[in-house]
C-alpha cells in the first residue's frame, strides 16, 4: 500500500513516464485524497487511487482519410476508458494536433471524478484525435468524422461508452460521428450525446457547459451574499464553453469584457452585449473565423495577438479554452487587479501554481471537474431522454441543470469546508467524487 502521497506519486510517475498532464490531474487528487482515505478505514490499505489511475482499457487506432487534394492521411484515434464502477464510459471526443496519450488520459481520470459529482450514473472515458479541423472543408471534415467511427464503434455502445464533444468536436462533427455508427450497427440508439434537436439531442445540451460553470460561480458568489449583477468578467476561449458562459453572464447582468482563441485575445471595455455575442457564435460556428476579426466589427475593442486575456482588471474570471492557460503570474495579476471569483469552464486550465495562490488568497475559486460538469450533467439528461424516447423542455432540463450545479456546490462544501469557514472546493469536488467511485468499487470486488 503507498501510503504516503509523496511514495504514491512516485510510484504513478515511473509508469506512466512522459504524461505531465497525467501526473499534475493524479496528483492534484492525491493530494486531497489519500490524506481522506487514510483517515478512513474502509478505504484504508485496498490500493482504490491506485487502481483508479489505471485506465480500465485504453483503444489506439490508426485512422486513415483522403483529403480534398486526393492525399491520403493518417491520423491516430484513441479512447481511454477509464473507469465504469458507477456506470457506463462517459466522456467527449477531442480534435486537436496536440491531443496525445497524456492528455486524454488526464482528461479522462478529471472525467471520473467529475461524472460521479453530477449525481447521474457515468463512468469515466475520453477519447479523440490529433486530427486538426483547422482550415479542413466540410467534406474533409465528414470523412475524417466517418473514418473514425468505423473503428470506433466497435468500443462505444448506449450501455458501454457514450463519447460526446470536446474541443474541435461540436454539433458538426457529433452528427458525421452517429451517422457512421448508425450504419455500422442498424441502430439509433443514444450511443453519442450532443446530438441535433431532430435527431436524439437535449436541449439545453449546447448551452450546458457554459451555463452551469456560471451557475456554479453563482452558488459560490451567494455564500458571500453576492452575485453577478454589474461585475466585470473576463473569460477566455471564445468556443462552445466561452460563448454560453459570456451569455449567461450577460443574462445575470454582468459585463463581459475579453474573448479569445490560441492567437490572441478582444478586449471591449464597453462590455460584449448579446448582439456582439452572436455576431462572435456567427464568426466561429458558421464562418469558422478567428476572434481578431471582432475589432474589425467593433473598433472601440482592442485585439492582442499571442497573450491571454488575465491581464484585464475584472471580478470573476471564466478560463474556458484550454489546460493550463492560466499560470501562477497571472493568478497573480489577477488577484492584484481585485478578482474575487474564478469558475473554470475549461479542463484544468489553472496550473498547480495558480491554484495555490487563489487559497493562499482565499477567493472563490471552482475546478472544472466541479464548475464544468453541467456539460457532462446535461449529457446524462440527453441519455435519460433517448432511454425514455421523449424530449423535455428547455425549462424543464435548465431547471434539472441548475438543480445538478446546486447539489455540487452542497458536496463540494460538505467536504471542502475548513475549520475557519473557507471553502476549498478542489478539496471538496476530489473526495466527493471519490466516495461515490470507490464505495461501487469496493461493492463490486477486485476485478
Ligand atoms: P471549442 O473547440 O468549442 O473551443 C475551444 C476554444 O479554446 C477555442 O476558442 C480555441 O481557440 C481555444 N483553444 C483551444 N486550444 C487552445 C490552446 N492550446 N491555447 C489557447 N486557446 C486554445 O471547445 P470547447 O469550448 O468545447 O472546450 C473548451 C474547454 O472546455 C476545454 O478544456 C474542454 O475540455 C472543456 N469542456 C468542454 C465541455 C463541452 O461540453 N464542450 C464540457 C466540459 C469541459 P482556437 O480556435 O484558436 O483553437
Ligand atoms: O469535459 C467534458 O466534461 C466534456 N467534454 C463533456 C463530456 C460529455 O460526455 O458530455
Amino acid at each position: 500500500m503507498k501510503q504516503t502521497i509523496k511514495e504514491f506519486l512516485e510510484y504513478v510517475k515511473i509508469r506512466n513516464q512522459g504524461e505531465p498532464e497525467f501526473l499534475q490531474a493524479v496528483e492534484e487528487v492525491a493530494e486531497t485524497v489519500i490524506p481522506y482515505i487514510v483517515k478512513n478505514d474502509i478505504y484504508y490499505g485496498k490500493n482504490i487511487l491506485l487502481r483508479m489511475v489505471e485506465p480500465e482499457r485504453v483503444v489506439m487506432f490508426r485512422v486513415c482519410w483522403v483529403d480534398d487534394h486526393g492525399e491520403i492521411q493518417v491520423n491516430r484515434g484513441f479512447r481511454i476508458q477509464m473507469n465504469s464502477a458507477i456506470g457506463p464510459y462517459k466522456g467527449g471526443l477531442r480534435f486537436h494536433p496536440s491531443v496525445n496519450l497524456s492528455i486524454l488520459k488526464f482528461l479522462a481520470f478529471e472525467q471520473v471524478f467529475k461524472n460521479s459529482l453530477t449525481t447521474l450514473p457515468m463512468g469515466g472515458g475520453k477519447g479523440g484525435s490529433d486530427f486538426d479541423p483547422k482550415g479542413k472543408s466540410d467534406n474533409e471534415i465528414m470523412r475524417f468524422c466517418h473514418a473514425f467511427m468505423s473503428e470506433l464503434f466497435r468500443h462505444i455502445g448506449p450501455n458501454t461508452d457514450v463519447p460526446a464533444g470536446d474541443i474541435g468536436v461540436g454539433g458538426r462533427e457529433i452528427g458525421f460521428l452517429f451517422g457512421m455508427y448508425k450504419k455500422m450497427k442498424n441502430e439509433f440508439t443514444g450511443v453519442l450525446t450532443g446530438k441535433g434537436m431532430s435527431w436524439g439531442g437535449s436541449k439545453i445540451r449546447p448551452e450546458a457547459t457554459g451555463y452551469g460553470t456560471v451557475y456554479f460561480a453563482q452558488n459560490m458568489l451567494e455564500t458571500k451574499d453576492d452575485s453577478f449583477k454589474n461585475k466585470t468578467v473576463v473569460i477566455s476561449g471564445s468556443g462552445n464553453v466561452a460563448q454560453f458562459a459570456a451569455e449567461k453572464s450577460i443574462h445575470l447582468g454582468a459585463k463581459v469584457v475579453t474573448l479569445s482563441d490560441s492567437s490572441g485575445y478582444i478586449y471591449d471595455p464597453e462590455g460584449i452585449d448579446e448582439d456582439k455575442l452572436a455576431y462572435v457564435m456567427d464568426l466561429k460556428n458558421e464562418k469558422r473565423g478567428r476572434i481578431s476579426e471582432y475589432v474589425k466589427v467593433y473598433p472601440n475593442a482592442e485585439y492582442t495577438a499571442g497573450k491571454t486575456p488575465w491581464g484585464v482588471a475584472c471580478d470573476i474570471a471564466l478560463p474556458c479554452a484550454t489546460q493550463n492557460e492560466l499560470d501562477d503570474k497571472d493568478a497573480e495579476t489577477l488577484l492584484s487587479n481585485g478578482c474575487i471569483c474564478v469558475s473554470e469552464g475549461a479542463n484544468m486550465p489553472s496550473t498547480k501554481g495558480a491554484v495555490e495562490k487563489f487559497h493562499k488568497a482565499k477567493i472563490l475559486f471552482a475546478p472544472g471537474k466541479a464548475s464544468n460538469a453541467g456539460g457532462v450533467a446535461t449529457s446524462g439528461l440527453e441519455m435519460t431522454q433517448n432511454s425514455l424516447r421523449f424530449n423535455w423542455t428547455r425549462e424543464e432540463v435548465d431547471t434539472k441543470l441548475k438543480d445538478i450545479m446546486e447539489d455540487i456546490h452542497d458536496i463540494c462544501i460538505e467536504y471542502g469546508k475548513e475549520e475557519d469557514g473557507y471553502i476549498d472546493y478542489v478539496k471538496g469536488a476530489n473526495i466527493a467524487g471519490f466516495v461515490k467511485v470507490a464505495d461501487a468499487m469496493l461493492a463490486q470486488g477486485v476485478i
